[in-house]
């Protein structure tokens, strides 16, 4: 009998990139094994291997390597829910999905997630780019979510878990969530889903 293996998710868990995988293995029920790495792991030899851009997160799944987290949201829908709702074939609400990954890795990545970076890793970075950069950013998702429950579509989709994390925790990097009344409610949404998991809070000036 072939002996199945558990999935593995190197990461760490204040990373909002691995917070979306281990959002979508939650919601699809797959099975999987977290492993925390610290800093001195990710410079390894070992984990160059895994990914030569040292970056988390990464997804083992028996001989088949994965980094990158939009990658890795894709691989696990073509490989495990093939024409699922969370990531549907039809040509418009997959462009309409895409362009939400496309900002993740994006708007999202350099204004509210740059923000927290800074504030709670001390990265270095320009405040008032970020914040210009983050504020079209909210000001467009709110207009958008006006009225919606989601971001793509009458369901979720890989789009929310993508967008979650870095929005959800803007204000640690010190961006103010109050004046986007339908960000906030649609953050609601997400948490109601079932097998929800929240990233934990993180204090100011800790080792990423
Ligand atoms: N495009 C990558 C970005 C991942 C990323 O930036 N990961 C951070 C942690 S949240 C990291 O590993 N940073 C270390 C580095 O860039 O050297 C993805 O979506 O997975």
């Amino acid at each position: 009998m072939t002996q199945v293996q558990q999935l593995k998710l190197y990461g760490s868990p204040l990373s909002g990139h691995c917070h979306r995988v281990e959002l979508l293995l939650r919601m699809l029920d797959i099975p999987y094994e977290f492993i925390a790495l610290s800093p001195e792991q990710r410079a390894s030899e070992a984990f160059l291997k895994l990914n030569p851009l040292r970056q988390i997160p990464v997804l083992e799944d028996d001989d088949v390597i994965v980094a990158d987290s939009v990658a890795i949201m894709v691989y696990l829908i073509r490989k495990y829910a093939p024409g699922s709702s969370w990531f549907p074939d039809d040509a418009v609400t997959a462009s309409q999905i895409q362009r939400w990954l496309s900002i993740a890795a994006g708007e999202l990545a350099s204004g509210p997630n740059s923000a927290r970076l800074m504030a709670v890793f001390g990265r270095p970075g320009h405040p008032d780019t970020i914040g210009q950069t983050s504020k079209r950013l909210l000001d467009f998702m709110d207009a958008h979510l006006k009225g919606r429950t989601y971001l793509v579509g009458d369901g979720p989709t890989i789009a929310d878990l993508a967008c979650y994390a870095y929005v959800a925790h803007a204000p640690e990097g010190g961006i103010d969530l109050a004046p986007y009344p339908s960000v906030r409610t649609w953050l609601g949404n997400v948490e109601a889903l079932p097998h929800f998991k929240p990233m934990p809070a993180s204090k100011p000036r800790i080792a990423a």
